[in-house]
């Protein structure tokens, strides 16, 4: 499973600040986190396992360079993003019932759901704890705090675009606008958000700054209606996730909706009883069929491309660096047809 060459570029910084930040703590419930980030196995024992992508740290610092920063000065927002990501993550999983997470049992698995969530919350007070050494890398006051703003908002969006999430699970009327609410709102806001706070660690020119935030908002979309793909499709060996769990788990997922949409007769009325009463698990294998007869999957990859498509055209119009243009290309196309 190998990521693009773009996700190694600094990787190792995002990892030390991430590490910093955790450094001095030793209470248990920090090794749940380390657990979580995989930097430690589930007794406190240092070790490597299967991580993250590390996609919306990477995202920022891109942005940083891409448009004349120095991305060093950007890292503690980096810091800061991958927390709040993996903070809702651990409450995702909890609120999901879902055992397996980067091919390894979750936290609440191990710890037990009133742990796992103060885990979950007091991962998201790290944000502002990494947040604070913007201010040892002489990163004007106002900035910081619009930094702090923008990252509190994101976070909204994304328990709101959570909460639309778990309100779709009963409903069966959900159309397509509904369903891009919901993930602007759990998805690409975060996604947005770091490319906006990358570039405006870099400039203080509005526009590229604007431009950073459309762009991410196009990557957002596409990421997640790729994992709605990924949910419903992937291979679990390599998304390191339930097979077909966000069919097991109701979700109105893009293939779902669109199935909805358009399944005609019998068909439709399969699938109406199955996202109505919470039971009948073993009809997944009549779902996957319904949504392969209705084309849901190559309608949701139509949609993906077109999100890519739209995140390359605002790409052309950004004044930056060739070698800048060349890795947000190669993130573009990762995302695309990505496996994991
Ligand atoms: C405060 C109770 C409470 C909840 C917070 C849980 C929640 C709100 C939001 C969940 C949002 C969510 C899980 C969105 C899905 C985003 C997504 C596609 C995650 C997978 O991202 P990757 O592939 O993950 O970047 P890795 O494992 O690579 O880090």
């Amino acid at each position: 499973m190998d990521l693009p060459a773009v996700f190694d570029k600094y990787r190792t910084e995002i990892d030390t600040e991430l590490k910093s930040v955790l450094v001095e703590r030793h209470s248990p419930l920090y090794d749940m986190m380390r657990y979580h980030l995989g930097w430690n196995d589930e007794k406190g024992k240092i070790c490597e396992r299967p991580a993250g992508k590390a996609l919306r740290p990477t995202l920022c610092l891109l942005a940083c360079e891409a448009v004349g920063g120095e991305y060093g000065r950007a890292l503690p927002a980096a810091a800061a993003l991958e927390l709040i990501h993996n903070f809702s993550l651990i409450h995702d999983d909890i609120q999901d019932n879902d055992r397996k997470r980067r091919h390894r049992p979750t936290v609440w698995a191990i710890w037990g759901k009133p742990q796992a969530i103060n885990a979950g919350t007091a991962m998201r007070i790290l944000t502002n704890v990494a947040l604070s050494r913007l201010g040892e890398l002489d990163i004007p006051p106002e900035k910081r705090l619009l930094v702090q703003q923008m990252m509190d908002e994101a976070s909204l969006r994304l328990i709101e675009g959570q909460y639309l999430d778990i309100d779709y699970e009963k409903r069966v009327d959900i159309t397509i606008q509904n369903y891009l609410q919901m993930i602007g709102g759990k998805t690409a806001s975060l996604i947005a958000c770091a490319l906006e706070v990358g570039a405006l660690l870099g400039t203080n020119h509005k526009q590229a700054i604007n431009d950073f935030h459309r762009l991410g908002w196009n990557l957002g979309l596409s990421f997640q209606i790729r994992d709605d793909i990924l949910g419903t499709w992937g291979d679990r060996d390599v998304t390191g996730k339930p097979l077909a769990g966000d069919i097991q788990r109701r979700k109105k997922t893009l293939p779902v909706v669109h199935a909805l949409e358009n399944a005609r007769n019998g068909y439709k009325e399969r699938l109406v009883r199955f996202y109505k009463d919470g039971k009948d698990n073993g009809a997944v294998i009549d779902i996957l069929d319904i949504l392969n007869r209705t084309g849901a999957q190559s309608y949701a990859q139509r949609m993906n491309e077109s999100y890519c498509l739209e995140a390359r055209r605002v790409l052309v119009g950004l004044d930056i660096k060739t070698a800048a243009r060349r890795d947000f290309e190669e993130l573009i196309n990762f995302l695309e047809e990505r496996s994991f």
